[in-house]
């Protein structure tokens, strides 16, 4: 066989290029990296919107994947796809969402290091339907046995039922996550699917009592009204009209378009046995979607507690009648604990189902765990509250993680390799994440103080220490000028934060009383006697006796979100960016100005940028050996010297100048993707004069 020549290829290049160069411009490239001009937003936003077009959701930046929400089916999620992307290299084949999960299961297998996959995006960006995928991606491909099958199918039955009671029909989007999940897998030595465990994140519990325009309560309540039997109804007492009930008709939107609640509570009834829900619990789970009537409490005691108020004093119990207000708060803050607690114990059945069980434990020494971190996306609505500041300060910190994993995983590559690191600039967000969590200063400390300070206190008062603590932030903006003026866009009751995701401006009405989250003792007490089974095991009759004050909602939140980046930080990360295309949940629309947005914040430039550090790509000695020696006569069909001498030998040959490469240790790194475009087109051209099969082109768009 006969290797071209020097001056062949050049002829070659010239020739191929022009072919190629209408696809490349057609469908864009598959990774950003290889983009000419990488500094520019404007080719990054034109690369996605050629891919968009075409349908190509998927593209990556080196080792992390963009997915755009295409908002509508794609034919992309077979068995059959799943079955290309098996044991296949990032960039032997199209990106996809598969690839990732591959390579991650094939890291966590290859190298004995817990995985965890971050996705992150703005609401209805697609992180939530890309964990399912990433889930069931696992639960088809990995090897398992009829015992994991069951857990692989419990796996993913968890979904439908978190989903119809921790996800409701926002303004954002159809079916958004009200609360934060990250979930465990765990596979054995033989890389199986043996358990499972959930942790999940501050439940948005004020969408039970009250819907904007528009919204709705959480899924379940629609799906047991549309889709429970007629006797299961009417041993409830419960009329199939939505509208009639004050719980559900706020946000005057009983029917959504893209959800069809009966099949959905098909779905969910029938998942809940075989997540391991007996009979009883079912029916328990049934009667709590019934709020407002069968708590199974005594009816003239929950009347009582719910109008009066019992507080101890030196001492002495003493009994006061609350006033109407004060009484809908209190049937408000009851039906807000039910459903809050319900849904943690919830979480805690679903984790018994899913632990790993004895038996499995002691054959699965040496199992690894890929943790799939799925939460509720940034933000801004027309009003916002306590609620979009807890979701917002939560993607605050997931950023500041991603800057801090990738920056430092980028530079320990190339400390590895023995090349010299270009310092890159980018915006560090920590100085926001301290104005809302630092200790005594932070505005989480200031609401908690608030909340604790004996004598009148209110959200104004709230707002009025803001501004005497961090008014000077760079980041915190109020009504308040510095001269002492009036910024007059602004209302007295709000303050804005600058997010790194961008400007929200938080109405600080009922700060306090959902920080507080105070359940009145004497509802307690008539809690602790339900014959429900679950609401007795929620509501303990300790928690009536212990009169100490349990921590406030957004330390809380605080604390557990301290621990969940403990939790990352300790894995290998891989990341998921989801980018919403438009706001109109609409297929093939791509709103240019929303998307510049998100690329912005989800600091997907800089992303580039250091990735690109110099270098736009880089390669194991091996895999480009592999892939290019029958390129150059001396390295094919085998070269048999060290690895880095092979390619010094191929580079060479194909007339690579000095300033367009760096050997490291162990990979080559190439500085302009022309270069590597170069090389790909040679390779097409003499692919059929080489007999060679590549089962894939690595330009697999
Ligand atoms: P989110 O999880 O990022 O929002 P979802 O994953 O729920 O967003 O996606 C929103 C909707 O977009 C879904 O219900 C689908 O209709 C559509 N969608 C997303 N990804 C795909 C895909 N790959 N293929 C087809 N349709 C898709 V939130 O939970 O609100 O932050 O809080
Ligand atoms: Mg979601």
């Amino acid at each position: 066989m006969k290797a071209l020549g020097k001056v062949d290829i050049e002829g070659r290049v010239r020739l191929v290029m022009e072919g190629a160069l209408t696809a490349r411009d057609r469908v864009g490239v598959q990774d950003f990296v290889l983009l000419e001009n990488y500094n520019s937003e404007a080719a990054f936003i034109e690369n996605l919107r050629r891919r968009f077009r075409e349908n190509l959701i998927y593209t990556y930046i080196g080792s992390v994947l963009v997915s755009m929400n295409p908002y509508k089916e794609l034919e992309i999620y077979s068995k059959q796809q799943m079955d290309r992307y098996r044991g296949v290299s990032f960039y032997e084949i199209s990106p996809h969402i598969y690839a990732l999960s591959d390579n991650t299961y094939r890291a966590m297998r290859t190298e004995r290091k817990d995985q965890c996959i971050l996705i992150s995006g703005e609401s209805g960006a697609g992180k939530t339907e890309a964990s399912k995928k990433i889930l069931l991606y696992y639960a088809v491909t990995c090897p398992t046995n009829d015992r994991m099958a069951a857990l692989g199918d419990r796996l993913l039955q968890s979904n439908p039922v978190l989903e119809a009671f921790g996800n409701a029909k926002t303004l954002r989007n159809d079916n958004s996550s009200r609360f934060g999940k990250y979930m465990d897998v765990q596979f054995d030595f033989r890389g199986a699917p043996v358990g499972g465990h959930i942790l999940n994140y501050l439940l948005e519990k004020s969408r039970v009592v009250h819907q904007n325009h528009g919204e709705r309560n959480f899924h379940i309540f629609y799906q047991l009204l549309d889709g429970g039997e007629d006797d299961q109804l009417n041993t409830l007492n419960l009329e199939r009209n939505p509208q009639n009930y004050r719980y559900l008709v706020k946000g005057n939107c009983p029917r959504v378009s893209s959800i069809s609640d009966k099949n959905n509570w098909k779905v969910v009834m029938k998942a809940l046995p075989v997540i391991g829900f007996t009979e009883e619990e079912v029916f328990a789970i049934n009667n709590i979607s019934n709020l407002a009537r069968l708590l199974g409490v005594d009816g003239s005691a929950l009347r009582e507690a719910l109008t009066h108020k019992k507080l101890t004093a030196k001492g002495e119990e003493m009994i006061t009648p609350l006033n109407f207000e004060q009484a809908e708060a209190a049937r408000d803050a009851l039906a807000k604990a039910v459903y809050g607690r319900t849904f943690t114990w919830l979480v805690e059945k679903i984790n018994q189902s899913l632990a790993l069980k004895d038996e499995i434990y002691h054959s699965s020494k040496g199992s690894s765990v890929i943790g799939l971190l799925d939460i509720y996306g940034f933000e801004v609505l027309q009003h916002n509250s306590f609620e979009q500041f807890c979701i917002n300060y939560c993607n605050e910190k997931l950023q500041q993680l991603f800057i801090e994993l990738t920056l430092r995983s980028e530079q320990e590559e190339y400390e590895t390799e023995g090349i010299a690191w270009e310092t890159v600039q980018y915006f560090d967000n920590k100085i926001i994440c301290d104005l809302i969590e630092e200790k005594h200063k932070g505005i989480i400390s200031i609401l908690d103080e608030e909340c604790l300070r004996p004598g009148e206190t209110c959200d104004v008062s709230f707002l009025e220490k803001l501004e005497d603590t961090v008014g000077g932030h760079p980041h915190f903006v109020t009504h308040k000028l510095a001269n002492g003026k009036t910024r007059r866009v602004m209302s007295r009751e709000e303050f804005r934060l600058l997010h790194y995701a961008g400007e929200v401006n938080y109405n600080v009405n009922g700060f306090l009383d959902k920080n507080n989250d105070l359940l009145n003792r004497n509802l307690k007490e008539v809690m602790c006697q339900s014959d429900n089974q679950i609401l007795s095991h929620c509501f303990r009759r300790e928690e009536v006796i212990d009169q100490k004050r349990p921590e406030m909602a957004a330390t809380q939140f605080k604390n557990s979100l301290m621990k969940l980046t403990e939790i990352l930080r300790s894995k290998e990360p891989s990341y998921v960016r989801c980018i919403k295309p438009n706001d109109a949940k609409q297929p093939g629309r791509f709103d240019e100005v929303l998307v510049r947005h998100q690329v912005k914040y989800l600091g997907l430039m800089e992303n580039l940028r250091v990735r690109r550090a110099g270098f736009a790509y880089r390669r194991r000695f091996e895999a480009f050996l592999q892939r290019y020696k029958p390129l150059c006569p001396e390295t094919w069909p085998n070269w048999h010297g060290r690895l880095a001498d092979g390619v010094l030998t191929l580079v060479k040959h194909l007339g690579y100048k000095d300033e367009e490469y760096k050997l490291g240790r162990s990979k080559i790194f190439i500085r302009f993707p022309k270069t590597l475009f170069n090389t790909e087109d040679v390779l097409e051209a003499k692919k059929p004069e080489i007999a060679l099969t590549l089962q894939t082109s690595w330009r697999g768009y």
